[in-house]
């Protein structure tokens, strides 16, 4: 592999990103819903007190800054922000403030995420994602999130992985909530479009200047059967709908998903147009798609092509789809963002070798000329992993889940060494 000598300029930001359910404990919303109905794959797993974040961040900032962190992704939780419709919780604001203050206080940028994956309770039933009045909804909430980020020079996220949400929530039924359907699932997907830009009104409105964007999961594609023109087929068609589809509409004012037999929509919503000051980027790995003659019509697979090995979640290690990534997200003309890289490593042997191989093609890119502008590892600590439960352990600091004490990985040294050097150093050489 390619490994470029050019070195991180002084503004590029390394820091490390976590989001709010995984990490805080003592959540009540609709995944905590969901763990009781049974539907994690382990059914008797509970995220609970997760790893107690809420009452440990400051000795979490202080791991972030150790590794040589200056950003530090969280998300605000919607459900204890608004725990019922229209209520706020003035004592759950005050919170987040003041650990926004703190962190700042700690030589931290703020990138905080409104919405990642979870919602209060209610939403569901009141204002799902596919009725319209989940935009004035969001639109009501990003207000008073708005207020927090006073003074802060925070970098905002207003989604976390929307396809992500869309294709396991609506599409597949598998995560909250729930639906199994095409037609919902596109009509979703134009809403949060819609309630993005209301978010960003609010922001204006509140802020007079705002550096707002999306994290959006980009998988690399391949056909599983290189020869097979229907795999083929599925692979050009693929990419413009999970990659892109979002990041266009944001761009251009135009959301157009074409998967004929899954959801298809193309609709105009000019005030969607420009509405991102940076493209956020989450990239993990690559798929092989397959052709099946029933509904869905798509395999999806992880396959170890090249012999690394899968990593422990079973996921390609396939850091060459992240160049490609990036060079893809050139075309919208705006600085880059990884808000998440990052590998399930359950020894921490791996790690520092991912993360070697994956900033390498971050280097190759700015070589191109994408202008990415920081490196957010995801995650800081080990944490509750979805669906996964307590199985996966993508954390530059490895947590006891029992004592919750957090202890260094191989990797922190690895992450400390680039982002004070600010070059790439072979893992084998500290
Ligand atoms: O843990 C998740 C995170 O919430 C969103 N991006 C992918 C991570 C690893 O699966």
């Amino acid at each position: 592999m390619r490994t470029p000598e050019e070195t991180f300029p002084t503004h590029f930001t390394f820091g490390v990103a976590t989001s709010a359910y995984q990490v805080e404990g003592g959540i009540e919303n609709d995944w905590a819903e969901w763990e009781r109905a049974g539907k994690l794959k382990e059914p008797h797993a509970r995220c609970g007190r997760a790893v107690d974040h809420w009452h440990r961040y400051e000795e979490d900032y202080a791991l972030a800054k150790a590794v040589g962190a200056t950003a530090f992704r969280i998300s605000l939780e919607w459900a204890r922000i608004e725990p019922e419709q229209g209520r706020f919780d003035e004592a759950a604001l005050e919170a987040y403030r003041e650990r926004l203050l703190k962190m700042k206080a700690h030589g931290l940028r703020p990138v905080v995420t409104l919405h990642h994956f979870t919602h209060p309770s209610w939403f569901h039933r009141e204002t799902p994602w596919h009725l319209p009045q989940s935009v004035p909804t969001f639109r009501r909430y990003a207000r008073r999130c708005a207020a927090l980020l006073e003074g802060l020079d925070a970098l905002v996220i207003s989604f976390n992985e929307p396809m992500v949400l869309l294709l396991g929530g609506y599409l597949q039924g598998a995560i909250p909530p729930g639906i199994a359907d095409g037609a919902l699932t596109m009509r979703a997907l134009e809403n949060m479009v819609r309630a993005h830009a209301a978010a960003r009104q609010e922001l204006l409105e509140r802020l007079g200047r705002v550096e707002l964007g999306i994290s959006q999961n980009m998988l690399a594609f391949a056909p599983d059967r290189w020869w097979h023109p229907l795999d083929r087929a599925l692979v050009r068609l693929a990419s413009p709908a999970y990659n892109h589809a979002f990041h266009e509409a944001l761009a251009t004012g135009h959301l157009r998903v074409n998967m004929p037999g899954v959801a298809s929509t193309r609709v105009a919503i000019p005030e969607a147009r420009d509405s991102v000051e940076f493209i956020g980027v989450n990239y993990y790995s690559r798929a092989h798609l397959r052709f099946v003659p029933r509904p869905p019509f798509i395999e999806f697979k992880y396959r170890d092509t090249r012999g690394r090995g899968l990593t422990d979640i079973g996921w390609e290690d396939w850091p060459e789809g992240f160049l490609q990534t990036l060079r893809d997200v050139k075309r919208y003309g705006r600085p880059v963002w990884i808000t998440e890289n990052g590998i399930d490593d359950r020894t921490g042997s791996r790690r520092p070798h991912y993360l070697h191989s994956h900033l390498a093609q971050v280097l190759a890119a700015r070589a191109e000329g994408v202008d990415v502008q920081g490196y957010l590892y995801w995650s800081l600590l080990d944490n509750f992993e979805w669906l996964e439960g307590w199985g996966p352990r993508f954390g530059l600091y490895h947590v006891d889940f029992d004592t919750l004490e957090r202890r260094a990985t191989p990797a922190c040294d690895y992450f400390r060494a680039v982002a004070t050097q600010r070059r790439l150093v072979a893992p084998g050489t500290l």
